[in-house]
Parts: structure tokens; sequence; C-alpha cells
């Protein structure tokens, strides 16, 4: 009887040990969570952006970066040092899986991503890293990890919240603007997606060369 019971309490205290492996980390490491890109109901207006487009984390978080856009594609790429910025199809080269890790020393991209499509990044080194999307130039944003002993100036509520002003303020100022120049044709979906053919944005675009696009930063 006595052996069954030290059995039993052998197999507790190995639950419990690899209980806690796998749920420490969510304990010690931040999850963060950001969007990517913002667009108007019609999807007419699209605001080409990072929301936030800053953020500051401790060494060991991750972010989840969330593509929000039904039509417009974007990338979460983070380029090491002197890359050279390639075309969406090429990558890193390449397209490294979500919840790669990144510490400035090798790239990492997603593929084009579709709406509602998540990605994830740990960040295991401290540094200031820059967020780049490969099929639009300007979209750029800046991690920031910190050492763990270094406070953060943020919560997450903050990034929310600041999410939500700035790609509300963004797709209104786009609203404004196309009130000003008369001009009602909406930006199509097409944008950088490298399909054969002139849409009805690349038109747009020509006629527009600074377009209705806004870029956070
Ligand atoms: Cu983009």
């Amino acid at each position: 009887m006595r052996i069954l019971e030290s059995l039993c309490c052998l197999r507790k205290s190995r639950w419990l040990l690899v209980a806690s492996l796998v749920l420490l980390p969510q304990f010690l490491f931040a999850q963060w969570t950001a969007s990517v890109g913002a667009e108007s109901g019609d999807q007419g207006r699209q605001a080409l952006a990072f929301l936030p487009n800053e953020i500051w984390i401790h060494i060991g978080d991750s972010i989840t970066w969330k593509l929000v856009t039904k039509v417009e594609p974007h990338t979460v790429t983070f380029l090491i040092a002197n890359q050279i910025r390639n075309p969406f199809n090429v990558g890193c080269p390449g397209y490294t899986p979500d919840n790669s890790p990144f510490d400035g020393t090798a790239c990492v991209s997603t593929p084009p991503m579709v709406n509602g499509q998540t990605f994830t990044v740990i960040f295991t080194a401290t540094g200031n890293f820059k967020l780049s999307c490969l099929f639009h130039e300007n979209m750029q944003g800046t991690v920031h990890v910190l050492d763990l002993a270094e406070k953060l100036p943020h919560d997450q509520a903050f990034y929310d919240n600041q999410a939500k002003s700035d790609s509300k303020a963004m797709l209104n100022d786009m609203l404004q603007d196309m009130g000003k120049d008369s001009h009602r044709e909406h930006r199509s979906a097409h944008a950088g997606d490298g399909r054969a053919g002139r849409s009805r944005s690349d038109r747009w675009r020509n006629a527009h060369p600074l377009g209705l696009t806004i870029y956070a930063g």
C-alpha cells in the first residue's frame, strides 16, 4: 500500500514539474499584441501602418501582430543591419515560421499576410529593432527590447487605445482629403500584390502620387 502511495506522489510531483515548465514562461514573459493595417468599412481607405508603430517590451517577451485588413496585404518583417529590403515575394529571402525568435542577427519575415492571420515574434536580445512591411516601403515600426531590470513605459491597454485612435485619425484624414479633392474613387484592393494589370488603385496612385495613404511614423 505504501509503495502505491509513493508511486502516486511521484506521479503527482512529476506532473507539477511538467506543468510548471509549460506555464512558467507565460508568467515570466509577456505576450503583447498589435495590429497590422487598418481600413474603412468599405475597404476604400487603407491606413498602411503598424498599430501601434512603436512598442517597448522586455527581453524574452513576444509580440503577436494581427492583420486586420480584409484585402490589403502586408508583411511583418525584421531585417538585419544593412540588409537590402527584398520584394515581398522574396522575403528574407524565404520566410520564417510563426513564433520565430529574433535577436537582430537573422532576418524574420512572414509571407504576404491575409485577413485575420497572426504572426508572433519572440525577442531574445535587447536593442532597438526596425519593423518593416515588404509591400509598403514607408510602413515601418520600432520595437525597443529592454533589459528585465528596466521599467516599461506603457502597458497593453495603452497600446490598444493608441492603435484605435491612430487608425481612426488616419482613416478620417483620408476621408477629408478625398472631400477636398472631390475625388470619390476609392483605392481598390490590388495595391502591390503583384497581380498583372492596372487596378483602379494603380490609376489612382498615378494620378495622385501621394495617394490617400498615411504612414505612421
Ligand atoms: Cu504593408
